[in-house]
């Protein structure tokens, strides 16, 4: 089964209320990041939590480590369960996002490759497979790797094996749901569902990859 994961980057508290009140009984989570959260306050994670799914907090965490476990600190106290961390800072940044989530009994993704193509200038190939074994070593508890190049989290899935691998990518950037879904464990999908005429159907109808 692979997990659904609405990217709510939605601007205000109204949109993602109603978005994610339309759309929750399709998803296993929902993921906020600066767009939704800078539009509408912190406190917006408190309402979007009413719903009843897992948060994750994408911030792309990438940053010393005294600041990423402050940044951590943060977003868990707010109610996530789960933190998005940048990989290319180096072990000891990512160690302080795992270390945070853990104290907090949360989960810590890593980016290792991204999905849009300007990803291909610095992070991919041997860079992307070198954050991904060292996103690992940290206890980490899965990657985020491009659902837009299905051969890279081939190549990807080798090196984490049962740790999770979260994919972004699907429709609005190109990505096709069907031949991701069985290589990956959460298909995040935003502006094809919240954009959507209706976002329920939209959302039901991704909500094929969980079976
Ligand atoms: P849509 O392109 O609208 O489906 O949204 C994709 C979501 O995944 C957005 O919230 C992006 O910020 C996020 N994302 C990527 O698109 N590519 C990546 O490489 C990594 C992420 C992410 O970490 O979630």
């Amino acid at each position: 089964m692979t997990e659904l994961i609405l990217a709510l980057d939605v601007l205000t508290r109204e949109e993602a209320l109603s978005v994610a009140e339309k759309t929750a009984p399709y998803l296993d989570s929902i993921k906020i990041g600066y767009p939704l959260v800078l539009g509408a306050g912190m406190h917006i994670v408190q309402e979007i939590a009413s719903f009843g799914l897992p948060l994750i907090a994408d911030f792309k965490v990438a940053d010393i480590p005294n600041t990423n476990r402050l940044i951590a600190e943060h977003v868990f106290q707010a109610g996530f369960s789960a933190i998005i961390a940048q990989g290319f800072t180096g072990s000891d940044s990512v160690e302080a996002c795992v270390e945070t989530a853990q104290d907090h009994g949360g989960k810590c993704y890593v980016v290792s490759e991204m999905s849009h193509p300007g990803a291909l200038e610095f992070l991919s190939g041997e860079n992307a497979v070198q954050i991904a074994e060292m996103a690992i070593a940290c206890g980490a508890d899965g990657i985020i790797a491009p659902a837009t190049r299905p051969e890279r989290v081939r190549v990807l899935r080798e090196i984490v094996g049962d740790k999770k691998i979260l994919s972004p990518g699907v429709g609005a950037q190109g990505g096709d749901a069907s031949e991701i879904a069985p290589l990956i464990d959460g298909m995040i999908v935003g502006r094809s569902i919240y954009n959507a005429e209706d976002p329920a159907q939209a959302a039901e109808e991704y909500s094929f990859v969980r079976r």
